[in-house]
């Protein structure tokens, strides 16, 4: 049957996610000076002109006074922004502890911390704790700022008992949450002490996204195997309550990058870079410096690929740009040491006088020098262990309009599955597969890189972030307008 569209014209949407997209630093009592991040998920969302849009999140600095709090409310405003403020030992718990040490790695397939496990399972039930209160703390603020017919779309693994939280206070209200990253095997997600917890709050929700349709699958599994509940072809049912559940893939916001290759200033980095390497052909990786996103693994193919090929030894360069993150965490410390070291052993086995095959970097690019290298790229390099979607990868196809470039694709990543049959997709793992792959690709001709190349870039830019969010929304919205529909019948 049709459903009939019930949208009024312009609905807020509220985003929340545990970033606002502006990072504040305190200038003094009163005073913050505000930058703006755009990171993928602000770009998708300014695609979205049907709503207007407003974030709630975590400023990402402590503010325990009242002036301070008022004074960046009130400056966050103008930027369409509401804080939450969560106090220093509930950050530490909530976000260092209950997210990024257990829920990040056991939803990218890495277990528990090796290095700390003890103390992991033993902080276990006050960082559970802390994460609900935290997220208790988002969904305040939701009912603070929420307008009848706002819509409500919850973002990550760090607020999946968000939607619990809100519905408990309002049922009525459009409840969506979008999962970035994977969602594990259900076997993976039986090992969290909070499973059925977690599955239950976040099934509050109206629609539940994913990047893909395996995901999607695990979650479902996890319901059905870990609280019993019925799973259908569309979602999860629990007494007569449908959470729908589907795979919505993310995308960029590929006229930017398109655009960007065009500017004079980028095309000034490109003619800069094309100097400096000469003739040699350039493969690139651009990566958070995490666990997920194989970076030793990375290196060590690439040194057997110049082990096994003499003759590109000094013909090809890797520049590795490695944005750290989590920097006071001893894993990541271990991590940067780790990747240096290796970088050390191969510029020291391989590098000349005059040249070294491996630029490494730790630092992140501004966009401009970023699609510069894209665009100059012979062959980009992503090699996640696991990774939600990866849009380095989309990054790189959007820039590449005129060199046609090979892109060798982890089979981890969920973008594997939307540019899979343009890249040369690999086991990250299996260093001889990502080796001959490298020489395949630094060989191959060139009808058949433009082949590759124009599949992937069909999708790039007409699987756009904006197309992405409108989806999510409006489908979201239909699935309220249509659940009402079904009660009143
Ligand atoms: P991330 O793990 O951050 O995102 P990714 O999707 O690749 O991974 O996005 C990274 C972004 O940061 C890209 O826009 C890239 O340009 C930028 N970036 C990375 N390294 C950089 C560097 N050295 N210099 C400059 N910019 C850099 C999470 C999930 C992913 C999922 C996204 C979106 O882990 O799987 O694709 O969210 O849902």
């Amino acid at each position: 049957h049709v459903i009939p569209d019930h949208r009024p014209s312009k609905h807020r949407l509220l985003v929340v996610a545990n970033r606002l997209p502006v990072s504040a630093v305190r200038k003094g009592d009163a005073s913050w000076q505000l930058e703006v991040s755009v990171g993928g998920l602000v770009s998708a969302l300014l695609g979205i002109t049907e709503f207007e849009t407003r974030w709630i999140g975590w400023a990402g600095v402590n503010v325990p006074d009242e002036i301070g709090q008022k004074s960046l409310t009130e400056a966050l405003a103008k930027k369409r922004c509401v804080p939450v403020f969560l106090e220093d030992n509930i950050v530490h718990l909530y976000y260092n502890g209950y997210c990024n040490n257990i829920l990040w790695p056991l939803f990218h397939y890495l277990g528990i911390p090796q290095e700390d496990w003890l103390a992991t399972i033993c902080n276990f039930q006050s960082q559970f704790d802390a994460y609900k209160k935290a997220n208790q703390k988002f969904a305040d603020v939701v009912k603070e700022n929420y307008q009848e017919g706002d819509v409500v779309w919850c973002h990550d693994y760090h607020l999946m008992f968000l939607p619990k939280c809100l519905k408990e206070k309002n049922p009525n209200m459009k409840v969506g949450w979008f999962l970035h990253t994977p969602f594990p095997s259900s076997e993976i997600h039986r090992i969290m002490p909070s499973r059925s917890e977690l599955l239950t709050a976040v099934l509050a929700a109206d629609l539940i996204g994913f990047h893909t349709y395996d995901y999607a699958r695990h979650f479902v599994s996890a319901c059905t195997r870990i609280l019993g509940l019925e799973g259908t072809p569309v979602g999860v049912e629990d007494q007569g309550r449908l959470t729908r559940v589907a795979a919505f893939p993310i995308g960029i916001d590929s006229d930017r990058f398109v655009r960007a290759v065009q500017l004079p200033r980028v095309k000034n980095h490109i003619k800069e870079f094309e100097e400096r390497f000469g003739s040699r052909k350039v493969m690139l990786g651009v990566d958070r410096l995490d666990m997920i996103k194989g970076i030793p693994q990375k290196l060590l193919a690439f040194e057997k690929f110049l082990e096994e090929n003499p003759n590109w030894r000094d013909k090809v360069v890797l520049l590795q740009i490695a944005v750290p993150t989590r920097t006071d965490v001893p894993e990541y410390q271990k991590l940067t040491c780790q990747v240096h070291e290796i970088v050390g052993r191969i510029n020291g086995r391989f590098g000349t006088l005059t040249s070294v095959p491996i630029h490494h970097l730790d630092r992140s690019l501004d966009f401009h020098a970023l699609c510069a290298l894209y665009a100059m790229t012979d062959v980009a390099l992503v090699t996640s262990l696991r990774d939600g979607m990866n849009l380095v990868s989309y990054e790189f196809v959007a820039c590449q309009a005129s060199k046609k470039g090979v892109l060798i694709l982890s089979e981890f990543a969920g973008a594997a599955q939307s540019l899979g049959a343009g890249a040369l997709l690999v086991n990250p793992w299996n260093v001889t597969e990502v080796a001959s792959s490298i020489a395949y690709a630094l060989n191959m001709p060139s009808d058949e890189r433009e082949k590759r190349h124009h599949h992937n870039y069909m999708h790039v830019t007409t699987h756009t972030s904006q197309e992405w969010a409108g989806t999510f929304v409006s489908e979201l919205n239909d699935t309220v307008v249509e659940a009402q529909l079904r009660t009143k019948q």
